[in-house]
């Protein structure tokens, strides 16, 4: 297989000017034709090379003259034009299937619904084109389809003509005047459902905006179409950021690899994204909405204005567009919730990742297929760099940075280096090194800070010490340059000072001078470097009461939940502070939300990274005796919380509905580990009588785990209330694919032939193989079973979905850190995956590394 390397990278030879596209849509084909204007800018080219990926060529006509075959040829990823003129306009035209695209990739069929999806590489799957994002044109697109069955017809841009034509048909011209990537291209074409609104810009021009959805969902897109207005509304008031088409369309398809799509003007959703009411969607379904609405949105500068000069640039527009994101998310909501998910977040995908054969740097330097690279790491980590650089130069200067990366770049494909020079120019007084800094982009793995400290006449002093892992092919890496935010706490728990230090050396000490005893540490408040911390002492109980940092206390609290665990692996007592610890955040009086993180205990994944070798089984037992353990001490404290906070019949989306559903679903949580017949009667009580989707999944997911009478009604009822709803079926089939109890891989394969199940539904797959997958318990048994139906399942679904396929391969990412017998039983499978015939270069790809 073919690696591409950044080191490669060659200006291309050619510009196209303008490009107008012709799309006749029928039921079995779509005919597309194809007009661009290019200009030779490198005199040495003789012959235009485009990419061209399984199309069907019907003619090629270069300046109105028709080409016989010898002045052309089509190969499988290409199509060349022989001796071209300094000027020319090439039209080509060709067939299309859609409705036989399983791969979901350029135009395919969403049901009835005609789409497109281009990031990365999907439009030389619709017409030979200079498929690479720094090929920037203009964009005229005209759609031709039935009318009765296609009334909609949407494309880039503005609408610019529509009329009927002969036969029932008719057509619609889009103009973008903003030149862009192919890409950013799209269409859509259906009978669709809308709700409509608009918005005013701050230079007063009105933008009229719509959210397009299968007819019946339109009640749906209410809570999108709120989250889109407060993205404009955040964009303008903190980045200055006005819309600039006149309308601006979303479209919810069902079938989608992606969450979303930022075509511009065009964006293009994968329903779970947009649809929500609150009996069907949980308060998380209306958070991860709102996010990416406004990401999508965001990205209208930071990518579509501005974009990538190639792939390997991705970070570029997505870390920055996360961070926006999340900055948007904790404006909106609260800041301290905001950011303990974030971190969450990126220590259970990117820290997997980091530590795994899969780990690169957010700018990678080679990829088979850049599929692969929408990761945790160019994603996540990407936003955590950006995050250090508002950290390091401070809010005011980031954002005069930041005006001045749009005034610079706007309407060009640039690189990483173009927006770190934006950052370094606004630093006058050279407070950041920049040089080093850089590192974040080339280099991969979690930096690990080992932290000791001493006191002596009034002075405290902090040793660090920088371990940086190797590169995965063993290549030594250096120190990380990086924000430190410390405080340091009297041993009355009050705060002595806040200091932000530096860190760019491998080794070095920090003192504080004047002090009257020996302070507690708090570090790396706010999370603010995407490193791991190792201190000798811990002083985790001090830090749960005393710290006003929101994240070092909930840090504090994890982190001695962990250690805890871990203890009882060895089956030690059980920590009688810890136990003191857990009692007093109990009885913390503060946001609701927040005390919900604070009681939740780490997660599995969690666990299994702080370990050298990793078994499952003794990991599981001692949380599950940490879980009981805790529920039998404090069972009627969280009782207690539980009735306190319990409303079944408020469906409000306000910080204290949402808090206390959070907070008493902890409790509920936790209390289902004693298995009692109290808690079974409340959970299945929730279950029959709460309004809210966040209430009935919770209690059907714990009545799942603990009862199979109970939890089998529960079962039974919510698939027959929602088997007509394939967003809620995606949380059934989640529950089971995710549940503790024996017999789940039985329940999972079986849900295969359920007439819900689709496997050519990315979501629909992602909910039952791959959050098997993540089910530890089973996907790792010590039989093999899950691994040899997970692999059956790539192997079959490759050949439908590379990109979903290659995403379910990425579980098998913690082979080097498992046991002996674990490894053996996944080499095997992952083999014979790998020896598959005509295996697609997406999951050869993440399996050759995972095998290497
Ligand atoms: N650009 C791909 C989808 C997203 O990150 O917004
Ligand atoms: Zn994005």
């Amino acid at each position: 297989m073919s690696v591409i390397c950044l080191k490669d990278y060659k200006k291309c030879g050619f510009e196209v000017e303008s490009c107008e596209l012709y799309f006749e849509l029928f039921e079995e084909f779509v005919i597309v034709t194809n007009t661009m204007e290019i200009n030779k800018l490198d005199a040495q080219e003789k012959h235009i090379k485009l990419d061209s990926q399984e199309l069907e060529l019907l003619e090629v006509y270069l300046n109105d003259l028709k080409l016989n075959d010898t002045r052309y040829d089509i190969q499988e990823e290409s199509f060349t034009v022989y001796n071209v003129p300094n000027s020319f306009s090439l039209k080509i035209k060709n067939k299309l299937y859609p409705q036989n695209n399983t791969e979901l990739e350029g135009l395919y069929k969403s049901g009835s619904i005609f789409c497109t999806q281009n990031e990365p590489e999907g439009f030389r799957r619709i017409t030979p084109y200079l498929d690479r994002p720094d090929i920037m044109s203009v964009f005229t697109t005209t759609i031709v389809a039935d009318k009765e069955r296609y009334p909609v017809l949407l494309g880039n841009g503005n609408k610019q003509s529509s009329h009927d034509l002969a036969d029932g048909r008719h057509e619609v011209t889009w103009f973008d005047p903003h030149p862009k990537p192919s890409y950013l291209f799209a269409i859509v074409a259906g009978d669709l459902g809308v709700i409509s609104d608009e918005f005013i810009t701050a230079s007063q021009t009105k933008v009229e905006l719509n959210i397009y959805c299968d007819k019946g969902a339109e009640s749906k897109c209410f809570f999108a179409m709120k989250s889109l207005k407060d993205a404009m509304i955040w964009d303008e008031q903190k980045y200055g950021r006005e819309y600039d088409l006149d309308v601006y369309n979303i479209v919810a398809v069902d079938s989608f690899n992606m969450g979303a799509m930022e075509n511009k003007g065009l964006n293009i959703f994968n329903s779970h994204y947009v649809l929500a009411d609150e009996d069907k969607a949980t308060d998380a379904d209306f958070m991860g909405i709102q996010s990416v609405i406004a990401h999508e949105y965001f990205h209208n500068w930071t990518g579509n204005r501005i974009t990538c000069c190639d792939w390997f640039e991705l970070t570029l527009k997505e870390g920055l567009t996360v961070f926006r994101d999340q900055c948007f998310s904790a404006d909106l909501n609260s800041q301290e919730v905001q950011r303990i998910e974030d971190v969450k977040g990126l220590r259970e995908r990117q820290f997997v990742e980091d530590a795994s054969p899969m780990a690169h740097p957010i700018q990678p330097d080679s990829y088979i297929s850049i599929n692969n690279f929408y990761t945790s790491t160019v994603y996540e980590k990407g936003a955590e760099v950006i995050r250090m650089l508002h950290t390091l130069l401070g809010e005011s200067r980031f954002r005069e940075a930041m005006d001045l990366y749009f005034k610079t770049f706007d309407g060009r494909a640039v690189r990483t280096g173009d927006f770190l020079w934006a950052m370094s120019e606004v630093d006058k007084e050279k407070r950041v090194d920049f040089t080093q800094f850089k590192r974040w982009y080339h280099q991969s793995g979690t930096p690990i800070l080992e932290v000791k400290d001493s006191f002596c006449d009034g002075v405290y002093t902090l040793d660090l010490k920088q371990v940086v892992p190797n590169k995965v092919d063993e290549i030594k890496q250096e120190p990380f340059y990086f924000p430190l935010k410390v405080g340091l706490i009297g041993s009355d728990g009050k705060e002595i000072k806040e200091e932000m230090l530096v860190v760019s050396k491998e080794e070095e000490s920090f003192v504080f001078e004047g002090l009257e005893a020996k302070p507690y540490l708090s570090i790396n408040r706010g999370f603010s470097a995407p490193i791991i911390i190792k201190q000798e002492k811990n002083e985790y109980a001090f830090l749960m009461k005393h710290d006003k940092d929101s994240f070092v206390k909930y840090e504090s609290a994890q982190s001695f939940a962990l250690e805890t665990t871990e203890k009882l692996m060895e089956s030690a007592e059980l920590d009688a502070e810890f136990l003191n610890s857990f009692g007093y955040v109990l009885d913390l009086d503060v946001e609701l939300s927040y005390k919900a993180l604070l009681l939740e205990l780490p997660s599995i994944s969690s666990l299994m990274q702080r370990q050298k070798v990793v078994d499952f089984t003794p990991i599981y037992k001692a949380k599950e005796r940490l879980e009981r353990e805790i529920a039998t001490e404090f069972k009627e404290k969280l009782l207690d919380i539980y009735r306190l906070h319990h409303k079944p019949k408020n469906k409000e989306l306000d910080t204290v509905s949402v808090g206390e559903r959070a907070l008493k679903n902890r409790a509920l949580r936790l209390l289902s580990s004693l298995e009692s017949r109290e808690v079974i009667d409340l959970a299945y009580k929730q279950y029959q009588e709460s309004l809210t989707m966040t209430d009935r999944v919770v209690a059907l997911d714990v009545l799942e785990n603990i009862t199979s009478h109970e939890g089998g009604l529960a079962l039974d009822d919510f698939y027959e209330r929602y088997k007509d709803d394939t967003l809620v079926m995606n949380k059934y089939f989640s529950i089971i694919a995710a549940s503790q109890r024996e017999g789940v891989l039985l329940r999972v394969i079986a849900s295969q032939d359920d007439e819900v199940y689709d496997k050519r539904v990315p979501n629909l797959v992602r909910s039952l193989v791959g959050v098997f997958a993540k089910n530890y318990k089973y996907f790792h048994a010590a039989d093999g079973s899950g691994y040899a139906f997970v692999a059956d399942k790539i192997i079959e679904i490759d050949k439908i979905n590379a990109q979903m396929a290659s995403g379910l391969a990425s579980a098998f990412k913690i082979y080097n850190r498992l046991n002996q017998n674990n490894k053996n039983l996944i080499k095997k499978e992952l083999e014979c995956v790998i020896s598959t015939h005509s295996l697609s270069k997406n999951t050869y790809e993440i399996i050759s590394k995972i095998l290497k």
